[in-house]
């Protein structure tokens, strides 16, 4: 084993994700609020209740204390639109005011804000005129964006339009486990049309109000392979699966026209060109397998590449060849690229030192072929509401008892804070950490 420090620049951004809904609480005048009444909708019957408290007890402040101390330079969060437009034209100035303190309160700490416009959820005025399946909502969204770009530009640079449309069309449209709970996929394609219309509205307004912003649309990146290489079928499913969720996005962006399932490309021109950088949130990667008995999922049956640590949830698997695969994928779009999202729900820490420090070495080695990686967030600072899944699935590096609200650092969270406060990799840390490592990221 060699004893070594991998170093990054100076200038790369170090942080957490979270997002509104899952860390504020009492998100009480949303679509999801009033999904997770719904009988059988939430693991455990839980709900999101005050969840970190951020919003009404303002315990951002001690969270946001905790990523300055553990040396964290950025941090991503979210803005809840129903927040900031209670009814269709009121725009709520105490809301802008109270994100404006928690973006002045980042900067205050030294942490550079990444902000995102919309993180799956909706007011209920929007869902009840039909949401993402009416297309008043694209003017809707550009109007709610200005109001939020014009409250935030002095301190807020780092703009993230929409978080991963193809994991939130999926799980609205096909999986019908988020609202409006459908299993439709020609509605989904549809929908996925609206939120490119959308983002690409966004980021006109956005560098209207703020000519240097930056803007993005993290995508939910899952490297897929087929379970026998030599076979074509299994081929064709890896292929078109992949297609029509990792790339869907980013291809429409890059040509103008999005893919669709058995129906010709729908035509997006406005969205050509709209993306100053590319957000990656990455988690997990597949391998398929043809099985002729599940069109509903495209005829591929998926399971997690061999050997891989599953997480808590038996949803996400340690990959770390699949990380590097998806920056090697983004690099050839010539952008800069921020990993928006990554991390691991695991609750007793068991496998999130080793899921760690796996993609932060393809990290480096990714910056060191002068790769334009420009900052890492880390899902999630402290653990929060997981959609579906409610509180059975823990990301964050801060345990949250949600009777008392008490954070308990796990040890990642010390982890993490080695590698940000010295903006490096070492050996020392993975000795300390995950020593099981060592041999395989320190050779010699
Ligand atoms: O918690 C989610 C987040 O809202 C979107 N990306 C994936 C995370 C973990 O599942």
């Amino acid at each position: 084993m060699a004893t070594a420090t991998h170093h990054f620049p100076a200038s790369f951004l170090w942080g957490t994700a979270t997002a509104g809904y899952q860390v504020e609480g009492q998100s009480v005048n949303t679509d999801f609020w009033d999904w997770e009444q719904g009988a059988g909708h939430i693991a455990a019957g839980h709900t999101s209740g005050r969840a970190c408290d951020w919003w009404e007890g303002g315990r951002w402040r001690e969270d946001f204390d905790r990523a300055a101390a553990d040396g964290h330079s950025a941090h991503r969060l979210s803005v809840e639109w129903s927040r900031i437009e209670p009814e269709p034209g009121r725009w709520d100035a105490a809301a802008l005011d109270q994100y404006r303190q928690m973006v002045r309160g980042l900067r205050a700490r030294g942490l550079t804000p990444l902000v995102t416009l919309h993180h799956f959820v909706n007011p209920r005025w929007l869902a009840e005129r039909g949401g993402w399946e009416n297309p008043e909502v694209v003017p809707a969204f550009e109007r709610y964006v200005r109001h939020v770009a014009a409250a935030l530009k002095d301190d807020v640079d780092l703009w993230a339009t929409i978080n991963e449309p193809n994991v939130y069309m999926y799980q609205g449209w096909v999986n019908g486990v988020f609202p409006p709970g459908r299993r439709d996929m020609f509605a989904a394609m549809r929908v996925a049309a609206t939120l490119l219309r959308a983002h690409a509205a966004a980021y006109r307004a956005l560098h209207e109000i703020q000519p240097r912003a930056q803007v993005g649309l993290p995508i939910h990146f899952r490297p897929i392979q087929p379970a026998q290489p030599g076979f074509v079928l299994d081929r064709w499913v890896a292929r078109t699966q992949f297609n029509l969720f990792s790339a869907l996005f980013l291809e429409a962006i890059g040509t103008g026209r999005l893919r669709q399932v058995l129906r010709p490309a729908l035509a997006v021109p406005e969205a050509r060109g709209t993306q100053d950088y590319l957000g990656l949130n990455y988690y997990t990667a597949d391998v398929a397998r043809f099985d002729l008995t599940i069109p509903q999922e495209l005829f591929g049956r998926r399971s997690f590449p061999p050997g891989a640590d599953v997480d808590d949830a038996g949803v996400y698997a340690s990959y770390p060849p699949g990380f590097f695969e998806a920056l090697e994928w983004l690099h050839r779009f010539k952008l800069p690229i921020y990993v928006t999202e990554n991390g691991i729900g695991d609750e007793a820490d068991r496998l999130r030192p080793r899921y760690l420090l796996t993609p932060l070495r393809q990290l480096w080695r990714a910056v060191n072929f002068n790769w334009d990686v420009r900052g890492y967030f880390h899902w999630s600072l402290v653990d929060n509401f997981e959609w579906e899944r409610g509180w059975t699935h823990r990301f964050g590096l801060y345990a949250v008892d949600t009777a008392t609200l008490v954070r308990t650092p796990r040890p990642s969270a010390g982890l993490y804070a080695a590698v940000c406060r010295s903006r490096a990799l070492s050996s020392e840390t993975v000795a300390r950490y995950a020593p099981e490592l060592l041999e395989t990221l320190f050779p010699g």
